[in-house]
């Protein structure tokens, strides 16, 4: 049996025939992303990250306006708009799929007529307006759990089991998206690293990947690139994390994840290439 993810312009399958694994690069138009801070200058620096990016193979490019780091600020709706849209604009027909990384309802409304393929909500969809503002359309939904919110997610993560804590934060939002009418075939689960997780947490969650698509059968995103859960392993800074975090993706492709979220693209789709070359695995 195929199992396939609607999303937007592309379908993607993750389970039977014809599977492979997704790398989807990380786009930040966020002022910390590019050198001055000027607006034709970040617009231009994206641009030639995205070609680069489509150069080295990438499948999918997320576009994120406002920075989901421990302690980050939030942004306005005119920022994000503003550093958004015309980057999404100017990717949207270069080939690969487009993703915009936003929790805000507005902002979903937005990149969705502007014909974004997949709404990628760290909160998931769990703004008022925000299952209203997906619903009537084609683009694949990511659904992941954050526990708490940037500013306070790290102080004090508690769970009772986090592995069952999360499934069941993940049903519920998916039958919550479901009873609005939209097709189970658009949605996409992600266990959220580093949101509101120790790296115990976040390990417990990494082994469970298999587990996690089985108790709700939906394909999985998996993005710990460059995250701290990847320096607690190795020892290393954020800058030196690379080999790390390709370590991290294949583990969870292993597992069956569809998707993985990279700074790293070039060197990502090498070792998947590899990956699949090598592995007996049919999924
Ligand atoms: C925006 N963003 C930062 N980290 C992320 C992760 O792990 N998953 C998803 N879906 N988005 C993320």
């Amino acid at each position: 049996m195929q199992s396939t993810l609607q999303f937007g312009r592309f379908n993607f399958p993750w389970r039977g025939q014809g599977v492979r694994a997704r790398v989807m690069g990380i786009l930040n138009v966020t002022p910390d992303s590019f050198s001055d801070g000027g607006h034709y200058q970040s617009l231009e620096f994206a641009l030639s990250h995205a070609e680069q990016m489509i150069q080295e193979g990438v499948d999918i490019i997320d576009i994120g306006g406002e920075s989901s780091r421990p302690g980050a600020p939030p942004v306005s709706l005119e920022d994000e708009l503003r550093r958004v849209m015309p980057v999404l604009y100017a990717v949207r027909d270069m080939g690969p799929a487009i993703s915009v990384d936003t929790y805000k309802p507005q902002v979903m409304r937005e990149a969705i007529i502007a014909g974004a393929d997949m709404i990628n909500d760290i909160n998931g969809f769990r703004a008022p307006g925000a299952i209203e503002a997906v619903k009537d359309s084609d683009c694949a939904l990511c659904i992941m759990h954050m526990q708490s919110d940037p500013q306070h997610m790290q102080l004090a993560p508690l769970y009772t089991n986090v592995v069952e804590d999360i499934i069941n934060f993940l049903r519920e939002r998916a039958e919550a998206l479901m009873a609005a009418g939209i097709d189970p075939r658009r949605l996409c689960i992600d266990p959220g690293f580093g949101f509101g997780k120790t790296v115990e947490h976040n390990y417990a969650l990494l082994k469970a990947t298999a587990r996690l698509m089985n108790a709700l059968n939906l394909p999985l995103l998996a993005g710990l690139s460059r995250k701290s859960m990847v320096g607690a392993v190795t020892g290393k800074p954020v800058e030196q994390r690379m080999a790390g975090s390709v370590g991290g993706a294949l583990a969870a492709v292993a597992q069956g994840a569809l998707i993985v979220r990279v700074h790293d693209v070039a060197e990502t789709v090498d070792a998947l290439k590899v990956f699949q070359a090598g592995s007996p695995l049919q999924r």
